[in-house]
């Protein structure tokens, strides 16, 4: 199917890469009118709801980098800055790519973003990661040095999980820190992970709503623990602090995998006996659905 519309970039035919790597040129003197308002409209409501949700460093790298509401960022100048702070820097792709070309370019510190926006009729769900929630929600935390290792040791790890049959314990781990992740700050917790920073409604949903379980992160636990794609999560994992993951890349995974490949695995809402919860969930929103 070609997606292309009137609009300059639209997520489309992902079929054959020209390059074997993937990317693409952002294009970004392609970007309409439209996209850049519907970036703006993005941007504001949700620049709005991040103070006293997103952790500090979220914002700090958010201040430090030429991101604004006016326009969809342009990763030329983007990587200026993040080049410079740490080595990172932003390639364009046309959407998902497959997941050895993704870890490729993660342990050469390459962030793949989409260089397409969503459509303004589908502003809170789309399937595939879009210029905004990469550039939104992952690049101010890649300007945190211990996430930018992490990430970057992600990459490393999974060319080997691949090789020994245990993606799946390691996209769990990816998926409760980078995607939705929240942390210890002072007394209160914050967001750090990209899918919820970037999302208007589940930043709110993660935080406040009576419904998700938070539960202290635990890597063995959340090797177990499968996570839904499609909706809200129904239990979000809490670490100390971001230096935290740092110290998950001085550790071998590979007898933890095992253990958790053996082992039971979880449900997205179990919470288990030896849980250290921060927050039971009355597991209302998840439930209504199930219901009507
Ligand atoms: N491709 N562009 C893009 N972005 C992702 O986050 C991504 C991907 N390909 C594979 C993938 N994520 C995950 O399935 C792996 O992390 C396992
Ligand atoms: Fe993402």
């Amino acid at each position: 199917m070609n997606t292309s519309t009137k609009h300059g970039l639209a997520a489309g035919d992902v079929g054959r890469p020209e390059r074997p790597d993937w990317t693409i040129d952002q294009g970004w003197e392609h970007y309409t009118a439209e996209d850049h308002a519907t970036w703006k409209t993005l941007f504001e409501r949700q620049t709005k709801l991040l103070p006293g949700r997103a952790c500090d460093e979220f914002v700090e790298g958010m201040r430090d980098l030429p991101i604004g509401p006016d326009q969809i960022p342009d990763f030329r100048r983007l990587n200026e800055v993040l080049m410079q702070r740490n080595g990172w820097q932003i390639v364009a792709v046309p959407g998902l790519v497959p997941d050895e070309v993704f870890f490729e370019h993660l342990a050469n510190r390459r962030f793949p973003s989409g260089n397409f926006i969503r459509q303004p009729h589908e502003l809170d769900y789309l399937e595939e990661p879009d210029v905004f929630h990469d550039v939104f929600g992952h690049v101010p935390m890649l300007m945190n040095p211990a996430i930018a290792d992490f990430i970057q040791a992600y990459g490393q790890g999974g060319l080997r999980a691949q090789q020994l049959g245990y993606l799946p314990q390691l996209a769990r781990v990816y998926w409760y820190t980078v995607e939705f992740g929240l942390l210890q700050q002072g007394d209160a917790l914050r967001l750090y992970g990209a899918g919820i920073a970037s999302s208007f409604t589940e930043s709110q949903f993660c935080l406040e709503s009576a419904s998700p379980n938070r539960i202290r992160f635990e890597l063995e636990r959340v090797m177990r623990t499968h996570y839904r794609i499609d909706d809200f999560q129904e239990s979000y994992f809490v670490i100390r602090d971001l230096d935290e993951l740092l110290e998950f890349t001085q550790i071998d995974f590979e007898p933890l995998y095992q253990r958790a490949a053996q082992g039971t695995e979880h449900q997205p809402g179990d919470v288990l006996a030896d849980d250290r919860v921060f927050a039971r969930g009355d597991g209302s929103y998840h439930l209504a659905k199930r219901i009507n």
